[in-house]
């Protein structure tokens, strides 16, 4: 700042040396934001940067957009319900390559960039794992310059945040739009028509053949919003447009010829709820029309934009040639409709067969399933399915009948195999089974660990396993090193690459460079103080924002991801509790202290979820205020657990909770990103932790419990846990205590269901079954966490081996085997 030091002006400051981005960041301060140097306050700073951030993103973009359609290759859309993308700015902070740059420009102005950082609110479109997954995908397929497309909906109020108020959850909306979102580009030029209800009138073609018509339909419009999806490390900016709904600017006719003028209006608005708000149901089925309107909404919009364009590059009638440069890959049954859809258009709007079409369909789309929970498999009540898409459920009964044929016909199936099989649920009133659909409609169907594939191809869709053998193959989920390590965990990242390089970022096998300094004890040193520091930072941020007091020299033990039954965070308030009755028994006992940090939201229908999250905030007031207890064990439930919390948390654990019941956790990917941290895992074999044993070494990894084979049949043969809680007197006082409203005096009898639901009602989750084991590991956890010098190996070898679990390994079997597209090189400008 040189002659304008003075001046309230931001623009003032603007000289020769600026750099365009500079120019532009202090450009928006003024005209944008219309602040000056005495009114403007951090969000506007944060703003205009991210403003400017994204507009020097934009060449790439438009260049990258160039390049692919001059290459004519192949693309892949990623079609999901859900991004959970979180905050952004360090993101394209790291991608753009210019952190200095930008901390200087904002220091310029009077600010702290570190300080913006938590202005910016997580962009919360998603529930938990397979929207997270989404979100690492695309930083990975825009870093390996693949030419993919991220295509969703644009909620207007993400996962709700999570209150607490007298232990129990409260949710308040997640108005993340208040302030505008600094990242999207509205495209008013790009809206598609999508056409809801009506009635099918068939008209005949001649020569017995008939064409088919919508007439009488409801529509809405669908607007495109854009996100630049930058790579790391190339000039490939990928596109992620999400869908916000518009009415149409027609009345209705009805309302309008009884002159009602104003109900015409409030239809008008209607129409617009279906982009308001996230489902925020996580592995479970809501079986609302709301939703499947959302579902059509996107998928419709979506396949218009596919069309449009495949014709535009490729030709007006040439279809011929369609799923070799176009390929659909369906984020769980969600967009499944999608397949009747396509058949629709092929069809009714380009005349093409119901043969060809078929073809062309079911080579073109591939089905990731991600869950085996009975309760979050999508069917749909065929009348609500009939009402809103009457020419679409034509079109599934027709997939059907031609799919039951054959299965009949080529594969002898029985009327019971068939029955099972079947598009169309029967029994008890009729339903559209989903998975079947997207089964029976993909060419590729994939399991997300080596574990959970078994599990589909022997036991939930073995039926289609035989009829279609090579169909079902195995993709090990991952998460991107980037914002999970390199930007999460700076101080971890930078010991590691003043080891062995930057290359880790790129290809996260280089991590095994590592091992050789396990045991160079200033490398051991160094490592313990990293891990120290993001503690550290942990312990400040808890106490700024709830006043937290975390004891730093204990470990710290975290239990975050979404409340759920099967992910059993009351077995771990079992153990807490256990550990707070030793240390009662034994006030001056030598115990390893440690910090309980559990963190989740859950979905605010599901009672037993949210008695669970009152029950470790009433046991945490005793733990915490026990003065014969607090100097060793600490529990704590951090509110509003979320993607920037995630990362916040991560870098300081210790020791990672991943405690579902076996066959139960499809893979888990907070798995990874704990491990990938030097973080211990406590886990069953259930998931992804069956191959991170694999990868880190039995000695490594702590592993207890029932395998997914031995709980299936226990399922079967049946189990009595009444019988456990009888024979193990540690485990019966803690059971006792929860039912004797120890934790919670003032509110007597709220937890009696949690206690019956594991004693008396058959324990669904066998949190009994495996209470013995897990309470043995965590004696050996203590046992190594005493020896630091042992601990810490087992640290560094846990963050050397985890480089399998890299999103960029994920993405790269997906294109290479499902996929079949290549990358695109984006040259320079
Ligand atoms: C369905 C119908 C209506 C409303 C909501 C839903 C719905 C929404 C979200 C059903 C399921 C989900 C989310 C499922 C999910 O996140 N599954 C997780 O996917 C991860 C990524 O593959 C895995 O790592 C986890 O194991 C799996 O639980």
């Amino acid at each position: 700042m040189k002659k304008n030091d003075d001046s309230i002006f931001f623009t003032d400051l603007i000289d020769e040396s600026c750099s365009t981005l500079e120019r532009d960041f202090l450009t928006t301060i003024e005209y944008s934001r219309v602040k000056d140097r005495t009114t403007a306050r951090s969000r506007d700073i944060f703003l205009s940067l991210s403003n400017a951030l994204r507009d020097r993103l934009i060449r790439d973009w438009l260049r990258t957009q160039h390049v692919y359609r001059g290459s004519k290759t192949k693309r892949l859309y990623y079609l999901s319900m859900e991004f959970l993308m979180g905050r952004l700015l360090d993101n394209m902070l790291m991608n753009l390559d210019c952190y200095d740059e930008a901390r200087e420009l904002v220091k310029k102005t009077g600010f702290d960039l570190d300080k913006l950082r938590d202005l910016e609110p997580d962009m919360g479109l998603g529930n938990g794992g397979l929207g997270r997954l989404a979100s690492c995908f695309l930083d990975s397929m825009a870093t390996l310059s693949l030419p993919a497309y991220g295509y969703g909906i644009r909620y207007e109020y993400g996962i709700f945040r999570q209150d607490i108020q007298n232990g129990y959850q409260v949710e308040v909306p997640d108005n993340w739009l208040k302030y505008t979102c600094p990242w999207e580009i509205c495209r008013p030029d790009l809206e598609y028509r999508v056409r809801f209800g009506g009635r099918v009138v068939c008209l005949p073609k001649g020569n017995q053949e008939y064409s088919y018509k919508l007439i009488e339909t409801e529509d809405v419009i669908a607007l495109a919003y854009d996100v630049p999806i930058p790579g790391y490390d190339t000039e490939t900016v990928n596109n992620l447009r999400l869908w916000q709904a518009k009415s149409t600017n027609e009345f209705n006719f009805n309302y309008f010829n009884s002159g009602d003028y104003l109900a015409a209006v409030n239809d008008k608005n209607l129409s617009e709820n279906i982009s308001k708000v996230l489902y925020p149901n996580d592995n479970v089925y809501a079986g609302k029309v709301l939703r499947l309107k959302q579902q059509y909404f996107f998928v419709s919009a979506t396949l218009q934009d596919i069309i449009r364009h495949h014709k535009k590059i490729h030709g007006k009638e040439n279809f011929s040639n369609f799923a070799d440069k176009v390929v659909i890959q369906l984020n769980d049954t969600h967009p499944s409709i999608a397949i009747p859809e396509l058949m629709r258009i092929f069809i009714d709007e380009e005349g093409l067969g119901w043969i060809e079409a078929w073809e062309i369909t079911r080579r073109t789309f591939a089905y990731t399933n991600h869950t085996v929970l009975p309760e979050a498999v999508e069917k749909w009540d065929v009348e609500i399915m009939g009402s809103l898409l009457p020419r679409q459920l034509q079109i599934i009964y027709e997939i059907n009948r031609r799919f039951i044929n054959e299965v009949r016909d080529f594969h002898n199936f029985g009327l019971n195999r068939v029955g099972d099989v079947s598009i169309i649920e029967e029994s008890g009133g009729k339903f559209v089974r989903m998975a079947n659909l997207a089964i029976v409609g993909s060419y590729s169907v994939n399991g997300v660990s080596a574990l959970h594939t078994e599990i589909l191809k022997n036991t939930i869709f073995r039926d289609f396993n035989e009829i279609y053998p090579g169909k079902f193959n195995n993709k090990t989920n991952g998460i991107t090193p980037r914002r999970w390590l390199l930007q999460a965990n700076p101080y971890l990242s930078k010991l590691i690459t003043s080891k062995i390089g930057k290359g880790w970022t790129l290809d996260l096998d280089e991590l095994r460079g590592l091992e050789k300094y396990v045991d160079d004890p200033d490398f051991c040193a160094a490592w313990v103080e990293a891990k120290l520091n993001a503690k550290r930072d942990l312990k400040s941020y808890a106490m700024e924002h709830w006043g937290f007091d975390l004891n730093l020299d204990s470990m710290f033990d975290v239990h975050i991801k979404r409340m759920h039954e099967y992910k059993r965070q009351l077995l771990n308030v079992l153990h807490t509790i256990t550990l707070y009755n030793r240390i009662k028994r034994n006030p001056n006992g030598d115990f390893v202290p440690r910090t309980k940090i559990f963190g989740g939201k859950a979905a605010p229908g599901y009672y037993a979820s949210k008695q669970i999250i009152k029950l470790i905030n009433s046991v945490a007031s005793v733990v915490n205020s026990d003065p014969d207890v607090n100097k060793k064990l600490n529990v704590f439930f951090f509110p509003n657990y979320s993607v920037s919390m995630a990362e916040k948390v991560i870098p300081a654990s210790e020791l990672s909770e991943q405690i579902s019941t076996a066959g139960f956790e499809a893979s888990g990917t907070g798995n990874m990103k704990f491990m990938l941290n030097g973080a211990m895992t406590i886990g069953t074999l259930d998931g992804a932790n069956v191959e991170m044993l694999e990868e880190v070494g039995a000695e490594n990894i702590f592993i207890f419990g029932m395998k997914a084979d031995e709980v299936a049949e226990a399922k079967v043969t049946g189990y009595n846990p009444r019988r456990i809680y009888e024979t193990d007197p540690e485990l019966r006082e803690v059971l006792d205590m929860i039912n004797g409203d120890f934790f919670n005096r003032d509110e007597p009898h709220i937890f009696s269901q949690l206690f019956n639901a594991l004693v008396d009602y058959g324990d669904n989750y066998m949190l009994l079954a495996d209470y013995r084991s897990y309470i043995e590991m965590q004696d050996r956890v203590d046992a190594v966490y005493r020896d630091k010098a042992a601990w810490t190996r087992m640290s560094i070898l846990n963050t050397a081996r985890s480089g399998k679990f890299s999103s960029d390994r994920t993405i790269r079997e997906y294109a290479e085997e499902i996929w079949h597209i290549k990358p695109v090189k984006v040259e320079k400008d």
